[in-house]
Formats: structure tokens, C-alpha cells, sequence
């Protein structure tokens, strides 16, 4: 069937995209509208309506296509063929006409959308910039600020705000078709006038060299490290002092360069990298899913009121059960606080928390999760409890309840065999803020079905979350990879960098934070607590937490005490290097006769990135992670891993296996093989002469 109709409707030609899922601009889609265009020409219509089928508008270029030969038409000479039109060619928006879709419609003569439609520019976060004059053509309608905000956050606007900067010329609501056609024949009656978006002056008031310098100091600071954003603002400038013509050139210019740099190469590999993640090998399509209407979750401490909202926010009714009414309340309130924080930014109403807090229901007993479809335990992070609390539930709940441990170590296999059900018990490993963070570790454990599994990656798509599956091991992908970083980190403190050495190299290289600010933000009481529950043999190493237990026993828990790895200023939370957390590091290398010396900035990355990516290979090898760019999502959506460099297993590809190989050698020889044994897998992968990429494709 071919992508593109073209049909006359009286005085109206119709061009119908239909290139499912989401219309994206494939060289099918860009030919078939360039033919039909050319037939519109011939004909007797009067003017055109641009139109797609299914569920939205054409949302951008196909980004399958990007990095192969270009095809003749391209987007841009499609887009000129359309703008020269001598008929009013009129984009008739539903759904979300994104990137390339936006551009399109930008150069028809007329936009009309359905309110529910949306709009943006999301180039910007596969590291592109819109490369078919929207940067030329959205300053022209938007002004210049408007145009950047939109560009540079690459998020989507309402068909609403969309009309009031411009961006669309009318709202309609009822049958888009229809609607389009009379919108057209309204067109026509007013003398079928061409209205191109090129032929309109930049609106330059109040835009200054300072105006642009300003903004790039702001984007530097929001984007640390990126390069589109940048050049977006280098498009626009153009976009006030060239003519629309070479503004497209330079805008071309600078799209090459963002299409060939590593940073898109990396995003892109993550917007692939996290659909994939969504979907799991072997698990039949038809594998029938459960409804999840009712949700009981166990635990009302911060884990678990974050838990609690991800429902909520989605019209799922909650009950939260707690020990007494005194913790229930606690946690109740916990919930009301955040949610009043909410209210503050303006990103919802009073109205709207209220309502969603109304879903929640407080319990102090077991019976009343007997009609759940659904129960997370979030209790405290101990094997005994969690087990007491699968037995109680394993006799109140009903049949067929998927029963889910939010555990972030546990043996979820342990667990599930303190039930008589194994079947229907899995881990949902949520990220604090549970409400915010957008990973979620779906844990498979051995007898998990394959319906409890499905029921669970599908409820994550409906709580907004970024599922992940991993198998059962000692914190799961993403815990035990941070074991290792941790591990380093501690060695490097112990062996001469300072917490601010370490958090700087981490924070240059992307990382959202460094690993010792992170520890301090967390609490060093966690990490102890977790420690106390480890045997001596599983604690490994002393040396790679005496540091952080030197600490947690002064009292310094971090910024809950104003003092951990760094001094925090009490009101502005600022962090401050202090010389006492010096002397404590000192102190613990004399004590375990460890000789401090200067560590460069490239060995502290090298060592901890290197422990991220060895670990990675085992759980791959384990066939703990499907695959290498799980680990990526994994990484990006829970640990601040910078999404430009695509996750550590993508990093690793970049840099070269073999160099990775021969660096964990060197680091065996001089800080210990009992800390450097490099994966089985990395091993082999660098005598096949293999990237990981070519691993995981065969
Ligand atoms: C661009 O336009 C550059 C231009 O400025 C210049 C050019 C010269 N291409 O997300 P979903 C696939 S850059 C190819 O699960 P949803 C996706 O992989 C582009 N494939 O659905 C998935 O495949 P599968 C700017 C694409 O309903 C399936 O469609 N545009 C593309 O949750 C369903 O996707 C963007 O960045 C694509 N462009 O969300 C928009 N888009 O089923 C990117 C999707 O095999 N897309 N696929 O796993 C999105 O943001 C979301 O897909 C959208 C739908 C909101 C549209």
C-alpha cells in the first residue's frame, strides 16, 4: 500500500499520509508527497489539505534513515516544492507534528489543528537542530525568544499556546477533514492568497548581542556540554541577520555538524536503545495482560508515598498500608507536602492534587489488600521482613494478584518462595524520588510468569515509566554496576584525589553529580545501614568504604547534617571542600598502610567509567541485561549517566574495547587483580575483534 493518497473533494485536493506508527518522513513518505503536489498542480482543485491517518501527524524525519546515503527528495527540497506551491497548501494537524512534521507544516501556507494536537521541535534531544528551516521560518512567526525556548528544550507546546505564538493559524474541533476542506474553501473565497512564513521580517526588538550572549551563558549552564543547543542559537542569529536564504544555509551548515558529531550519534542510539528496552525476547505479543485497577502498596516512607503518586497521578486508587496510624500519617503527610510543592511551581491545582490525594487510602491492616490487583511491598531493605510481609500476603490477597517487592539488593527468588505463588511475584525496583525518577528495574525472578511480566512492563508505560528488565543478582543492573564506581571512588579518595578531585572529573564528563556528592545527598547512613546488613565477605574490601564509615560514625550523614564528604552551607545548601574530611582520609590510608599520591583527572575517569563498563560486560555475559543497551537506559534514566555520551556500554564502544582491555591490564598490575578482572565477555569480544554493538546485532 502506498504511503501517500491524493484525491480531489470538489475544489480541494487531499493528500493523505499513511506510514504507520507515526508517519515519520521516510524517502516513500517524502516522494509520495512531492508526486502528489505535482498532481494537485495539474488539476482543478483550488487549494490543498495536507492530511495523515492513524494516530498523529507526520512527528518528525525518519530517524532509521539518519547516517545512510541521502535520498532525492530531501525533506528541505520536498519542503521547497510545497512553499512554491501557487495553490494555498493547508497542514491539517492532529496528534503531534514534531521535528521534520513541524517543518512541513511550517512550509504549507496554512496550519489548522485539533486542540488535543501538540507541536514541537524535539531535535535538540537526539542532538540535532531542526535541519529543514525550522529554525529559520519558527523565529519568523514566534519571535526570537519564543522560537528559542521551543528549539533548545525540544518540548512539545499545546495546539493553544502554538496558536497564541503563531505557530498555527486556527483551532478546530470536530473531524479534522472536514474541518481542513472548509477551512480551505474559506481560504478560496478570500482570494486563495500564498502566505509564506520565509517572506515575514524577524521581529528584532529588544534582541541585542547581549540578548544572545545571555542566553548561551543560560544554555551552557542547563545543557553542560552539549553542542546543539548552541547551534540552535547560532541558527537564529542567522535567522536575524541573513537573508532566509543563506539563513538555510547556514542552518544546513550547522545540522551536518550536529548529524556527523558523536553527541547525536550517542542520542539517537538512546531513543532507539530505550523502545527496545520495552520489549523482551521470547515473551510472546499475545501473552495476555492483567488490569491493574487497584493498588496496594506497603510502606508509607518516602519509597513508598513516591510509589503511591505514580499511581495516583494516573487515576489509580491506592492503599497504603503502615505498621500504626502514626506512620500512616507520617506518610500521608509526606505525600501532601510533595504534592504542595507541585502546586507551588504551577504544574498543577490546588483541585487537581486534592483529587489525587483523595485516591489514596490509609490501612493499618493486611485483609484490606485482599481485592488488589496489584501490591508493592516498600518496607525496609531486610531479607526477614520482606519475607514475613510475602507471607501475610501470600494468605490475604486474592488470586492472580501480581504481588511485587520494591526491593533495591534482595533475592527476589528468596522472596517469591516465601509465597505458595511464585508465579506472580516480581521486583519493581523504583528510583528516589520514586515520583520524579523515570527507571523503573522490572526484576524477572526464575518462576516469574510470563503474564506477570507483560502485566508489568505495560503498567510502567502507564505510569510514565522506563521499564527495564533485569534478571536476579545482587542489585540488579544497575545497584551492582554502582558497586564498582563506588568502589573506585573510595580507592581514589584513599589513594590521593580529594571528593571535589573526583566529583569534578565525573561532573566534566556529564554525570548529573559526582559520586561522593551523591552519597552526601543520599545520606551516608544508607549506605551503612546497607553495609551492617552485608556478611564480612560480602562487604569485600575495607578499604573501599572506611572512608565512608570514618564519616557516617562522626556524624557527617551528609547534607541532612550539613557535613558528609563536603561542608554544606545551611540556607543555600552550597558545598565547600573541608579540611577535616582530609584528615579523615589521611588518617584511614595510614591505617591500612596506603600510599597517597596525585591521581590525574583522566586515570580518576578512567578508573571509575572502566568499573561501570567491566561489570557491565558480566551482567551481559550473565544474561542478567537482554542487552548492552539496556545497561544504557538503565544508566541514563536512573543514575545521570549524560545521555549525549549514550550510556556506559555505548561509551564503551566509542572509546574501543581493546583500549578498555589493555587499561583494566594495566590497572590489575598496579592497584590489584582482585579489583580488576576483566569480563569474559570484553575478553573474547577483543580476540573476535568485535564491538559490542556488532555483539549484540548478531
Ligand atoms: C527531525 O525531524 C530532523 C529534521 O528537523 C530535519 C531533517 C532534515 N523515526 O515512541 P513510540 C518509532 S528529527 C523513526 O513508542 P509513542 C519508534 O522507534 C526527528 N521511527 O510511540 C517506535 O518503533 P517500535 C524529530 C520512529 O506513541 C514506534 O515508532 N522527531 C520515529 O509513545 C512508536 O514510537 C522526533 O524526535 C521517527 N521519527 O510516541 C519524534 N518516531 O514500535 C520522535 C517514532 O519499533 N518520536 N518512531 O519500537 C517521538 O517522540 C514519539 O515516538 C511520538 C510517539 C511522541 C511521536
Amino acid at each position: 500500500m502506498s504511503v501517500v493518497s491524493y484525491q480531489l473533494e470538489g475544489e480541494i485536493g487531499v493528500i493523505r499520509v499513511n506510514n504507520p506508527p507515526v508517519n515519520a518522513l521516510s524517502h516513500a513518505l517524502r516522494s509520495g508527497i512531492q508526486e502528489a503536489v505535482i498532481q494537485a498542480k495539474l488539476d482543478s482543485s483550488l487549494a490543498i489539505v495536507l492530511i495523515c491517518s492513524g494516530r498523529t501527524f507526520i512527528a518528525g524525519a525518519d530517524i532509521s534513515e539518519f547516517g545512510k546515503k541521502p535520498q532525492s527528495p530531501s525533506l528541505s527540497e520536498l519542503l521547497a516544492i510545497i512553499e512554491a506551491s501557487k495553490k494555498p497548501i493547508i497542514a491539517a494537524i492532529h496528534g503531534t507534528a514534531l521535528g521534520g512534521g513541524l517543518e512541513t507544516a511550517l512550509a504549507c501556507h496554512y496550519r489548522c489543528a485539533l486542540a488535543s494536537a501538540e507541536v514541537g521541535l524535539p531535535e535538540v534531544k537526539l542532538g540535532l537542530l531542526p535541519g529543514a528551516g525550522g529554525t529559520q521560518r519558527v523565529p519568523r512567526l514566534t519571535g526570537v525568544k519564543a522560537a528559542l525556548d521551543l528549539m533548545t528544550s525540544g518540548a512539545p507546546i499545546s495546539a493553544t499556546k502554538a496558536l497564541s505564538v503563531n505557530l498555527i493559524d486556527k483551532i478546530v474541533e470536530g473531524d479534522l477533514l472536514s474541518q481542513a476542506i472548509a477551512y480551505g474553501k474559506e481560504i478560496i473565497a478570500q482570494g486563495a492568497k500564498i502566505k509564506k512564513v520565509r517572506d515575514i521580517k524577524v521581529d528584532d526588538v529588544g534582541i541585542s548581542d547581549e540578548f544572545f550572549r545571555e542566553y548561551s551563558q543560560q544554555l551552557s549552564k542547563r545543557y553542560r556540554g552539549q553542542k546543539a543547543p548552541q547551534r540552535i542559537l547560532k541558527c537564529v542569529e542567522a535567522a536575524l541577520s541573513q537573508t532566509f536564504e543563506q539563513g538555510l544555509k547556514t542552518e544546513r551548515k550547522l545540522f551536518v555538524e550536529c548529524m556527523e558529531s558523536s553527541q547525536s550519534a550517542a542520542l539517537r542510539h538512546m531513543f532507539f536503545a530505550q523502545r527496545m528496552a520495552a520489549k523482551i525476547d521470547g515473551l510472546p505479543k499475545d501473552t495476555p495482560i492483567k488490569d491493574i485497577k487497584k493498588v496496594g502498596i506497603i510502606g508509607g516512607g518516602t519509597m513508598g508515598g513516591g510509589i503511591a503518586m505514580n499511581f495516583v497521578n494516573v487515576g489509580i486508587p491506592v492503599t497504603l498500608l503502615e505498621i500504626n496510624a502514626e506512620a500512616l500519617q507520617r506518610g500521608q503527610d509526606i505525600i501532601a507536602k510533595n504534592y504542595a510543592r507541585t502546586v507551588n511551581k504551577g504544574k498543577l491545582t490546588a483541585e487537581q492534587a486534592s483529587a489525587r490525594q483523595n485516591l489514596i487510602t490509609g490501612t493499618t491492616h493486611y485483609d484490606e489488600l485482599a481485592e488488589m490487583d496489584l501490591v508493592i511491598e516498600a518496607v525496609f531493605e531486610n531479607l526477614d521482613i520482606k519475607k514475613q510481609v510475602f507471607r501475610k500476603l501470600d494468605q490475604v490477597c486474592k488470586q492472580g494478584a501480581i504481588l511485587a517487592t520494591n526491593t533495591s539488593y534482595q533475592d527476589v527468588n528468596d522472596i517469591a518462595k516465601a509465597t505458595s505463588r511464585p508465579q506472580d511475584v516480581i521486583g519493581l525496583h523504583f528510583f528516589s524520588p520514586a515520583n520524579v525518577m523515570k527507571l523503573l528495574e522490572i526484576v524477572r525472578g526464575d518462576n516469574t510468569s510470563d503474564q506477570t511480566l507483560a502485566t508489568c512492563m505495560a503498567m510502567a508505560k502507564i505510569i510514565k515509566k522506563v521499564p527495564v528488565m533485569s534478571g536476579v543478582c545482587y542489585g540488579f543492573i544497575g545497584n551492582r554496576m554502582l558497586r564498582q564506581y563506588g568502589r573506585e571512588a573510595q580507592l581514589c579518595l584513599l589513594q590521593g584525589a580529594s571528593p571535589d578531585d573526583i566529583d569534578s572529573v565525573m561532573q566534566n564528563f556529564g554525570m548529573a553529580m559526582g559520586p561522593l556528592a551523591v552519597g552526601d545527598l543520599a545520606g551516608l547512613d544508607i549506605g551503612f545501614k546497607a553495609r551492617e546488613a552485608l556478611t564480612a565477605e560480602q562487604k569485600g574490601d575495607v578499604k573501599t568504604y572506611c572512608i565512608a564509615d570514618a564519616l557516617y560514625k562522626m556524624g557527617r550523614l551528609g547534607q541532612k547534617t550539613g557535613a558528609g564528604y563536603y561542608r554544606y552551607d545551611p540556607q543555600t545548601r552550597q558545598r565547600f571542600s573541608d579540611p577535616i574530611v582530609e584528615q579523615v582520609i589521611e588518617e584511614q590510608a595510614e591505617k591500612y598502610s596506603v600510599e597517597r599520591h596525585g591521581l590525574t583527572e583522566h586515570t580518576i575517569l578512567a578508573r571509575l567509567t572502566f568499573a561501570l563498563i567491566n561489570e557491565g560486560f558480566k551482567i551481559l555475559e550473565e544474561g542478567i541485561a537482554q542487552r548492552p543497551s539496556d545497561i544504557d537506559v538503565v544508566y541514563v534514566n536512573g543514575y545521570g549517566f549524560p545521555a549525549h555520551r549514550g550510556g556506559p556500554m555505548f561509551y564503551a564502544d566509542t572509546i574501543g574495547l581493546e583500549k578498555i582491555y589493555k587499561t583494566i591490564g594495566e590497572f590489575a598490575s598496579t592497584y590489584g587483580e582482585e579489583y580488576w578482572q576483566p569480563a569474559a565477555l570484553l575478553k573474547q569480544l577483543v580476540e573476535e575483534g568485535k564491538t559490542l554493538t556488532q555483539w549484540a546485532n548478531s
